[in-house]
């Protein structure tokens, strides 16, 4: 059986990285495209050249051309400035959603059949923008935000007990933003809630539980921000990286994993046309379903703020894309 092809639009700092882990984890031959000219060709060899020590058997191409991608199995689109520090992602929108506009042509035309993960910022109007233009069916088009985003907040969470962060699970829904909402209620350590480990920590205090577990989904909600402010000079890489190759072996192996991923939604949860984060079952057909939570009315107001500040960015996008 020939080996899946997986296109990378976008070779910067997460491209590179993301090429790397599609070759160590061999899930198949790999295209960086970019379009700094020669950078691509020399990122892929760099990797190609580590193949023996690595032990890996596929094959890495940098291109130029869209035509390279041709019949990817799964494109995987970082293509797009990331943040400086005191910007916000929004303040990436009109300069990332022209790039988008020419990514998802290319993607359109060369790889009709893949699945598109995109990750450039602001998340959720880049994925509705190029679910629209690729018109692919949504189930194929999503975004990569909640996975690292509950990847955050699950480490947070073992720092803060001293666990094993492989027991950890707990879930971030809503846009990629200030916004995003951290579920408290259900995140757990292998079933036993957080609320109910914390209390025992604080022998009870549960001003104390509040306040800590507080502090933990505004870390959450700031942690792209603390790292952009520590590293000067672009945006996390490595994580956001591990989090869309998460899924693309859920894809790929049809894993049917149940993950926050950014999904376009026609009616669930009151939202209707556009992309937003939220608890998805992951296969071989994409996004196989869309699963509703049984929220309380606190997580109801707050993933409605969340939603209400994604459309608001569509909105402000499409004004930004409209012919002058
Ligand atoms: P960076 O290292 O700058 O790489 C972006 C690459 O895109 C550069 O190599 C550019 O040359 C390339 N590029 C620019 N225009 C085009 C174009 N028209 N066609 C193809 N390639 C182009 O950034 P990065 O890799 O650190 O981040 C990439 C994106 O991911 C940014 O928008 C970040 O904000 C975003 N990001 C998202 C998350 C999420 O969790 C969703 C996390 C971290 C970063």
């Amino acid at each position: 059986m020939a080996r899946k092809k997986i296109a990378l639009i976008g070779g910067g700092q997460i491209g590179g990285v993301l090429a790397q882990l599609c070759a160590l984890r061999e899930l198949g031959d790999v295209v960086l495209f970019d379009i700094v000219q020669n950078m691509p060709m020399g990122k892929t060899l760099d990797i190609a050249e580590a193949s023996r020590v690595d032990g890996f058997d596929v094959e890495l191409k940098g291109a130029n051309e869209y035509a390279d991608i041709k019949g990817s199995d799964v494109v995987i689109v970082t293509a797009g400035l990331p943040r400086k520090p005191g910007m916000s992602r929004d303040d990436l929108l009109a300069t990332n959603a022209k790039i988008m506009t020419q990514v998802a042509e290319g993607i359109k035309q060369y790889a009709p059949n893949a699945f598109v993960i995109v990750i450039s910022n602001p998340l959720d109007a880049m994925v509705t923008l190029c679910q629209r233009i690729t018109g692919f069916p949504s189930k194929r088009v999503m975004g990569m935000a909640g996975v690292l985003d509950s990847a955050r907040f699950s480490s947070f969470i073992a720092w803060e007990l001293g666990v094993s962060v492989k027991d950890v699970n707990a879930m971030v829904l809503g846009g990629h933003g200030d916004t995003m909402v951290p579920i408290k209620r259900f995140a757990n350590v292998n079933g036993i809630p957080v609320y109910e480990l914390l209390k025992k920590k604080y022998k009870g205090d549960m001003t104390k539980v509040e306040e800590v577990m507080t502090a933990m989904v505004e870390r959450t909600k700031g942690a792209g921000g603390e790292v952009v402010k520590l590293l000067g000079n672009g945006s996390a890489f490595y994580s956001p990286a591990s989090s869309a190759i998460a899924m693309v072996e859920a894809i790929l192996r049809d894993q049917k994993r149940l993950l926050p991923v950014c999904a376009l939604l026609n009616g669930e949860y009151g939202v209707k046309g556009f992309y937003v984060g939220v608890p998805v079952v992951l296969g071989a057909e994409g996004i196989e379903q869309i699963i509703e939570m049984d929220l309380d009315a606190e997580e109801t107001k707050l993933l409605k703020i969340s939603c209400d500040a994604v459309e608001e960015l569509v909105g402000a996008m499409d004004k930004v894309l409209a012919p002058a």
